[in-house]
């Protein structure tokens, strides 16, 4: 063994929830130090997450990281459904909730949050290889990991895992506690980002060739997806071939707005719902992607790692400000309830968009009525909305 450390908090995983939970500790006094396998470039460059719901926005604005956001980020009323043959419809988050979403990178994110913990000497540890977990259901549990060919050691009061689908946090809870609950999806998902300038509206476009998704970074950078089959490979996807499937799934007088140019990134994103429970064994505590993925369709996944971020932070900040582990004790069970709302919804606009290599008739008919059904209710529109905008985080 090379070196000791110690620490409050040690946590696995430098993706928006490590990042996130180590920030907000630090602004209520409490130490960590976050252990990240990749480079730091490498966590930046990665394009993911778009959407954001107004508790995630209210979250990231208490906290001091709104500033770029609020100057930069796009503010919108709701995310938009086209089908062909049919009106627009507007999932109108602003009209029934009071709040409004807002587009904005999970790559500016990753950054503002570098930034932050910069400011202020935060510890980040990057290319830690290695990350094992040790003696998690006792008062002293520790982490070893090796860097530069040196096992190092960090003596914590907790472990919070934060390390994504991939990581070793949730490798490291015996089989005979955790039960996990998996659907994988018989698609994948086709991604480009161009610099060019994005269509108005987010929209998600439901048509026989498959589910399409246009998105935005800026007013220069565009973000859309097409449903793939699993088994794509990009090279079959040159950019030219992507632009015209994706107008293809459009209407035309959306595809004729359609700005296309070079792709500056492409890549293929499987689609799965997992959930692992529970988010606790002993002093370890799971967080974000590492607990739950959900598919893309209903833009939940970041925003869950913050609302699992936020209760994890007030657990932690509880026991060690007024000595109590109320917090701490319902963490897992509350955190769930809000996981498995936004499993359920991911889930189900899931099938409403996308076509299913089975699909009979039958199904098609059951979803246009799905949609005939809340372009015509206002209650459903509000139940819809609702979940979309995220549900409030519970006291
Ligand atoms: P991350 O971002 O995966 O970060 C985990 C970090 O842990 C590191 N790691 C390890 N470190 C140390 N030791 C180990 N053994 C480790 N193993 C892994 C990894 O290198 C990584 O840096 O998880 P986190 O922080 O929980 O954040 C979750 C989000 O990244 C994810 O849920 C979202 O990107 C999902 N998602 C979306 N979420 C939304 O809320 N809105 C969206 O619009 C949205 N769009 C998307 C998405 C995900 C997508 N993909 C690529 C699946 C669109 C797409 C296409
Ligand atoms: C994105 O902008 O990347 C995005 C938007 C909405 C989604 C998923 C991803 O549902």
């Amino acid at each position: 063994m090379s070196g000791v450390m110690r620490t409050q908090v040690a946590i696995i995983g430098g993706g928006p929830a490590g990042l996130l939970l180590s920030h907000i500790l630090h602004g209520n006094g409490v130490e960590s130090v976050v252990l990240e396998r990749r480079s730091r470039s490498h966590v930046v460059q990665r394009i993911r997450a778009g959407v954001l719901e107004p508790g995630t926005v209210e979250l990231l604005c208490k906290v001091g990281l709104g500033e770029r956001m609020m100057r930069e980020g796009h503010r919108h009323d709701g995310v938009a459904i086209r089908w062909t043959g049919r009106d627009r419809f507007l999932i109108d988050a602003k009209k029934y909730t009071g709040k409004r979403m807002m587009a904005y990178g999970q790559t500016a994110i990753t950054e503002d949050l570098y930034a932050a913990r910069d400011a202020v000497g935060g510890q980040i540890i990057h290319e830690a290889q290695n990350v094992q977990l040790h003696d998690l259901t006792s008062s002293e549990p520790f982490v070893t990991y090796s860097k530069d060919e040196q096992i190092q050691r960090i003596d914590c009061d907790y472990v919070a895992g934060c390390d994504g689908f991939h990581g070793v946090s949730r490798h490291s809870i015996p089989g005979s506690v955790l039960r996990t609950f998996e659907k994988q999806y018989p698609f994948a998902w086709l991604g480009i980002m161009s610099a060019t300038p994005p269509f108005p509206d987010i929209v998600y476009c439901h048509h026989e060739r498959g589910f399409a998704l246009a998105s935005m970074r800026s007013p220069m950078l565009s973000r859309y997806y097409i449903q793939c089959e699993v088994d794509t490979k990009l090279e079959e996807w040159p950019d030219e071939r992507f632009w015209r499937e994706l107008k293809a799934r459009c209407p035309e007088e959306m595809a004729a707005q359609i700005v296309t140019g070079p792709s500056i990134e492409k890549s293929i994103a499987p689609l799965r719902s997992f959930v692992a429970e529970p988010m606790r064994y002993g002093r370890l505590f799971l967080a974000g992607d590492a607990a739950h993925i959900v598919p893309p369709t209903g833009a939940k996944g970041l925003n869950l790692a913050v609302s699992d971020v936020y209760y994890l932070s007030r657990a932690f900040i509880e026991v060690y400000r007024e000595d109590r582990t109320r917090y701490l004790e319902s963490y897992s069970t509350m955190a769930l309830r809000r996981v498995w709302s936004a499993e359920r919804l991911s889930w189900w606009l899931t099938n409403l968009l996308h076509r299913f290599p089975n699909d009979t008739p039958f199904d098609e008919r059951i979803r246009e009525n799905q949609l005939d059904y809340l372009a015509a209710s206002k209650r459903a529109q509000a139940s819809l909305a609702e979940q979309y905008a995220g549900l409030p985080f519970e006291e």
